[in-house]
């Protein structure tokens, strides 16, 4: 499902298109589970009047959580958190001046009572896969494609494994550098 006219359940919202390619990776997943999604690019600095009526109608809109994204100074995460009442993903981007530390501390040392769900640097797909846990909690439906997908990812391991076995270390790295 791509981001339609469908009431969108994720609200997934970035500081500049340059964080594009990561909170791709979180809107792939929403997409491969079926979630409806809407994604928008707000800068929290550049144009607070405009981020403060998206977090505002946030809840009205139907939004149930909200994946946010940004890097170096980066309070849109914590800014959402402060506003909407239900749960915020906040996603760390890498910096080239300091590897993305910088949007981590932002980002994951919220202070007590307005948590910030933070995953790992450049972790759009785990915000992905952890807003479809928190709608799965409540959707029995999504939660089964929650598990295809597990075990997915681990028969994918177990054929690897299983090939590693067949050829040997040696050929196997040669495959993977094809
Ligand atoms: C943040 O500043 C954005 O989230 C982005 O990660 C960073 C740099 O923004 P640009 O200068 O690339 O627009 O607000």
């Amino acid at each position: 499902m791509a981001e339609t006219a469908v009431k969108p359940l994720v609200g997934i919202v970035m500081g500049s298109d340059s964080d594009m390619p990561v909170m791709a990776k979180a809107a792939e997943i929403l997409e491969e589970l079926g979630i409806s999604y809407e994604m928008t690019i707000i800068s929290a600095h550049r144009e607070p009047d405009v981020f403060f009526a998206y977090a505002k109608s946030a809840e009205e809109k139907g939004f149930k959580v909200i994946i946010a994204g940004a890097g170096m100074a980066a309070h849109l995460p914590g800014m959402c958190a402060a506003i909407f009442p239900m749960p915020v993903i906040g996603i760390p981007m890498h910096t080239t001046s300091l590897g993305g530390r910088d949007s981590l501390y932002s980002i994951v040392q919220m202070p007590s009572g307005i948590p910030v769900a933070t995953v790992a640097i450049n972790g759009g797909a785990n915000a992905g896969l952890l807003a479809a846990k928190i709608l799965a909690t409540s959707d029995e439906a999504l939660l089964q494609k929650l598990k295809d997908y597990s075990a997915k990812l681990k028969s994918q391991v177990e054929a690897k494994d299983a090939r590693l076995k067949e050829v040997g270390y040696k050929a196997y790295m040669a495959e993977q550098k094809k």
